[in-house]
């Protein structure tokens, strides 16, 4: 994704294919599962290895975690994913979220992500509009909100789970600090911004739901962060948000510290400060810039 290409080690593979590592060094000498082998003995694997001995022993293997083939309903969901057919998926996660179906949303999301699908893409086209469904469901009081409690901290879960397989590059030294305003409950956008820039290679500070803001300088002087991220979606006082917002770009400012900002929040209040690079509106964008 950062354009260096992704190992993963025997330890990964174990993970991904949900195995012990024993079998992942008896299927490698059988020549069962291919990979590259260093000049010091270890084994190194890419994506289309795993994918490809997935695609070949899925009905050999049920034990893979990526979509554990017992029922008529998953084999259906991994034509799916191979083909990366997001509206069948995305209806497919949102009934299971609704379900709290973790295992379910995260087989998805794996899938998709060993499929070779991006990062980014797997949370523009499938999270982000799910998310806005359960949003949706709720306003019509279709969903109670005990419902859409459940329904959106599945899917935080997902993501989270699928941050552990994600193979991250050697740190090229950017440092970000991704920030949420201390009203703010919605950290799911922010979570994902972190997980990409992450996958970029940035070492990332993630502050948390609701930060409490008025320290922030300590965080700069002691972290020194060339980047700041800040996610906002609801606006409780719109004047207190503006002056937080300024506050975290002036302490961000004077430090030559950039910042980028995101979420539907930003619609509401100013964002023309000197420190603000840039508005992103996907996480595409986040990948990008
Ligand atoms: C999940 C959720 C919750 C969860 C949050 C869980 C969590 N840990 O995040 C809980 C249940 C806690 C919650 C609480 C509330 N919620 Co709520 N929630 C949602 C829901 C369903 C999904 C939010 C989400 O993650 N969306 C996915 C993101 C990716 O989409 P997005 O916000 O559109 O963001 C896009 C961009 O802006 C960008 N982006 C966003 N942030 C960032 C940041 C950066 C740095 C970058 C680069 C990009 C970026 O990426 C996205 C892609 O385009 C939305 C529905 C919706 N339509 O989004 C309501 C929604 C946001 N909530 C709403 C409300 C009203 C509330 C409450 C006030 C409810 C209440 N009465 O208590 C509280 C607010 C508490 C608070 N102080 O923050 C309203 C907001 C309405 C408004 N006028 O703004 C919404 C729209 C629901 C609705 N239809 O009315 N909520």
């Amino acid at each position: 994704m950062t354009g260096k290409i992704k190992y993963f080690n025997s330890e990964d593979a174990a993970k991904i294919l949900g195995v012990n590592v024993s079998t992942i060094k008896r299927w490698t000498e059988s020549g069962t599962l291919d990979c590259i082998k260093t000049a010091g003995g270890h084994r190194k694997f890419l994506m289309s290895h795993l994918a490809s001995f997935v695609e070949e022993n899925k009905k050999k293997n049920s034990k893979v975690n990526l979509f554990s083939l017992e029922s008529e309903q998953d084999i259906e969901i991994s034509y799916h994913i191979l083909k990366g057919d997001y509206i069948y998926l995305n209806n497919y996660v949102l009934e299971q979220a609704l379900n709290c179906k973790r295992e379910k949303v995260q087989q998805v999301f794996n899938g998709l992500y060993l499929g070779q699908y991006p990062l980014h893409q797997i949370y523009d086209l499938i999270v982000t509009p799910v998310l806005h469904q359960i949003g949706f469901l709720w306003s019509e009081n279709k969903l109670s909100v005990i419902q859409e409690h459940l329904a959106s901290q599945s899917i935080k879960d997902s993501i989270i789970r699928l941050q552990g397989i994600i193979k991250i590059p050697e740190s090229n030294s950017v440092k970000a600090l991704c920030i949420s305003p201390s009203t703010e409950l919605h950290d799911i956008p922010l979570k994902m911004v972190d997980h990409i820039l992450e996958s970029r290679g940035f070492s990332v500070l993630y502050t948390g739901q609701k930060t409490p803001t008025e320290k922030i300088e300590e965080i700069f002087d002691s972290y020194e962060p060339h980047r700041m991220y800040i996610s906002s979606t609801i606006v409780d006082n719109r004047e207190e948000l503006q002056n937080e917002i300024n506050y975290l770009c002036d302490a961000a400012y004077q430090r030559n510290c950039e910042a980028y900002v995101g979420g539907r929040a930003f619609d509401a209040i100013d964002y023309s400060h000197p420190a603000i690079k840039r508005r992103l509106f996907t996480f595409e964008e986040v990948y990008r810039y």
